[in-house]
């Protein structure tokens, strides 16, 4: 909990309500950032329930009879920790999802007052004109995420022979994953064939003995970064 001082009136916090649901478990949290003290920010977290309105799994087993064998479902209901940021006129709401499954998910949602700049006409070209004399522009936002284990799964497409039908060939689909244990390998420069699926994952936590638990997205292209002066992590699609 955060001492009560004179100051902290401006601090960030989270507003009941709008920011997170009313019934939300609110949480004060110190940060050490870009101070010689101790910084409290009071409502820093704020941790709630969410029925996102769709079942986690459902299944409705017909017995073709106008009856049914067996019904089975459970409602989705994830554990959301949340926090916002502010930098300059953006304010960033940065989600982590549990789910019953054991999937979780990150999320960040942008939000505040848009980037804009001077309307021209030629500026159209690059934006939208959303008010007199003010051009919302294209621009970026690049956001990164520090991950602990991290391979690449592609699909290959390998001959053989059908066991039932020795004449005849089939083309079987096979996982291949790829370890990426350096932030070199696991850079993907811009333009060039992504993997089809990324995973990470605890390496110390399995599921049934076998499959890692893990997080994975597809990969979505993004164009080469511009005259190469972008941070870190921007100049590569992932990495
Ligand atoms: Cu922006």
């Amino acid at each position: 909990m955060c001492k009560k001082t004179a100051n902290q009136s401006s601090r960030l916090s989270s507003a009941p309500g709008i920011d997170c649901p009313e019934i939300s478990t609110f949480v004060d949290l110190y940060h050490y950032y870009d101070t010689d003290k101790p910084v409290c920010y009071k409502n820093a977290l704020c941790i709630f329930v969410l029925n996102t309105g769709i079942p986690l799994r459902r299944h409705f087993d017909s017995n073709n009879m106008g009856g049914y064998n067996f019904y089975g479902g459970l409602e989705n209901t994830v554990l959301v920790v949340r926090t916002t940021s502010t930098v300059y006129n953006y304010d960033y709401i940065w989600d982590f999802m549990f789910y019953q499954n054991r999937v979780m998910e990150s999320k960040v949602s942008a939000t505040g007052y848009i980037h804009a700049t001077f309307f021209t006409t030629n500026g159209l070209n690059y934006g939208t004109k959303v008010y007199n004399h003010v051009l919302g522009n294209l621009h970026t936002h690049l956001i990164h995420y520090k991950e602990n284990s991290f391979e690449s799964i592609d699909l290959k497409y390998v001959n053989f022979t059908n066991p039932w039908n020795p004449n005849d060939t089939i083309v079987q689909s096979k996982l291949h994953k790829t370890q990426h244990t350096t932030e070199c390998s696991a850079a993907f420069q811009f333009g060039k064939k992504m993997p089809r699926y990324f995973h990470f994952y605890n390496p110390t936590t399995r599921i049934n003995g076998a499959t890692r638990r893990a997080i994975a997205f597809s990969s979505t292209p993004w164009p080469q970064c511009a005259a190469k002066r972008c941070e870190g992590g921007g100049r590569h699609q992932l990495g």
